[in-house]
């Protein structure tokens, strides 16, 4: 048992400088934008985290909107969904990911300052605790349902 436990050990050594990112990268991101005139949107990704301490995302902006604040989805007493800020950001544990998805926490954008098309890219700066700011692009996609 113990030779056993310690050769997947091993292995899961091995596998890490495959990954070959320090620190955070993202995944799979994409916009929408809700309706043609909409002056909202909201971006969505994961997050993975490949350094060996918890980084925190505590900010964003983009090319298109006048303010982009960190949001997530609850349920109010009366079994309604409602967005809110969340202000201390979301954390990505060591070695870990945060999805956010729709239903629950995403990067929610206001002022939107152009018409947002199927396919066009938004340009995304995230700002984490540690890892300072991560730049990408993100493809909007109104049909994705998740
Ligand atoms: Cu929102």
């Amino acid at each position: 048992m113990k030779t056993i436990l310690s050769a997947a050990f091993g292995l899961a050594l091995l596998a890490v400088p495959a990954l070959a990112h320090d620190g955070i990268s993202i995944q799979d991101p994409y916009v929408r934008a809700m309706g043609a005139s909409a002056k909202s949107g909201a971006v969505f990704f994961t997050i993975e985290n490949h350094s060996d301490q918890p980084d925190r995302l505590i900010g964003a902006s983009t090319d298109v909107s006048d303010k982009a604040e960190l949001h997530t989805h609850k349920m109010d007493d009366k079994g309604m969904m409602q967005m809110l800020e969340v202000k201390e950001g979301f954390e990505i544990p060591a070695g870990g990911t945060h999805k956010l998805a729709r239903g629950g926490d995403h990067v929610m954008l206001f002022g939107l300052n152009k018409t947002l098309g199927e396919g066009d890219n938004v340009h995304v700066t995230l700002t984490f605790e540690h890892a300072g700011e991560v730049e990408f692009d993100a493809p909007v996609d109104n049909n994705r349902m998740k």
